[in-house]
């Protein structure tokens, strides 16, 4: 069943990975989307070819920085629709060093782009989605919010604080019909990892050897998954690894 044609969706991080697989998904469900990243020129080129794909569904881009508080709010400002659903997608990991080696600039980045920005854009859109008794908010978490491994302190706390804002905010909604959910992959093999190692191709291509990793598309149908139940079913989390993975650092390798 079809519960999302017409509504209108959010996704932050629209861009690339999750976010886009997510874009392409709801559009064949005929949603209308609010797409958002830092980077115009693939904004334009997923609206178009959306907009060719499916002509039922309204795609609006928006390029902006998450961290960005004032653009956050021009945003939301701008749109005249009432939000159905806000996918709070946007994020990153920077480097991958133990404590006593971190780099301040990325500790910064990750806590703003992951866990304030994330914030902004639900303290944002969620009064309007309480006024109307009626929403989803999807939060992408992830296993790093339920697991911390080495080397994963600031991106794990961010997760963790996903995690956090995610019950939190089920429970300040308490009482109304306004759904809240999480998603939390474990390896999914996107830009992540390009974004991770700061351009070291070779490297990021590492992390996804000798394993099948999981794909933006297989993250994009559990989020459609939840976004598509009836109105009273609230899926709160959903862990999602692929096979060979069982934690953060047990991933069976063939080579
Ligand atoms: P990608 O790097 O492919 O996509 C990240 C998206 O976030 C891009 O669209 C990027 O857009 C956007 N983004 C990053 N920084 C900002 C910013 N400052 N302002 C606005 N948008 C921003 O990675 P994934 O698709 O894998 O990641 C999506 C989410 O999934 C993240 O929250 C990540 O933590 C989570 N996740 C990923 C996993 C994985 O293994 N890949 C596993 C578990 C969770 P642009 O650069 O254009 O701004
Ligand atoms: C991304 C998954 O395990 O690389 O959230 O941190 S992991």
């Amino acid at each position: 069943m079809n519960r999302l044609s017409g509504k209108n969706i959010i996704i932050t991080g629209a861009t690339s990975g999750i976010g886009k697989a997510a874009a392409y998904q709801l559009g064949e469900f005929g949603a209308n989307l609010f797409l958002t990243g830092r980077r115009e020129e693939r904004l334009v080129e997923i609206k178009n070819e959306l907009e060719n794909k499916y002509p039922d569904s309204e795609i609006y881009t928006f390029p902006f920085d998450v961290t960005d508080r004032v653009a956050c709010q021009d945003f939301v400002k701008s749109i005249d629709s009432d939000i159905d659903v806000l996918i709070n997608n946007a994020g990153l990991a920077l480097g991958k060093d133990a404590v006593y080696e971190l780099d301040q600039e990325d500790v910064d980045q990750m806590f703003a782009v992951n866990v304030q920005g994330l914030l902004s854009l639900t303290r944002l859109i969620s009064p309007q989605m309480k006024a109307r008794n009626a929403g989803h908010i999807i939060n992408i978490g992830s296993v790093a919010g339920h697991e911390s491994y080495a080397g994963g302190v600031v991106y794990c706390a961010t997760k963790h604080a996903v995690k956090a804002i995610t019950e939190s905010t089920k429970k300040d909604l308490h009482g109304t019909g306004v759904r809240v959910s999480m998603v939390s992959p474990g390896m999914v093999e996107t830009e992540f990892s390009n974004v991770r190692f700061k351009g070291d191709d070779e490297k990021a291509e590492s992390v996804y050897k000798g394993f099948r990793a999981l794909t933006a598309e297989d993250i994009a149908e559990i989020i459609v998954f939840i976004a598509n139940r009836p109105e009273h079913v609230n899926i709160m989390d959903t862990i999602i690894y692929p096979v060979s993975q069982s934690s953060s650092t047990m991933v069976y390798r063939d080579e």
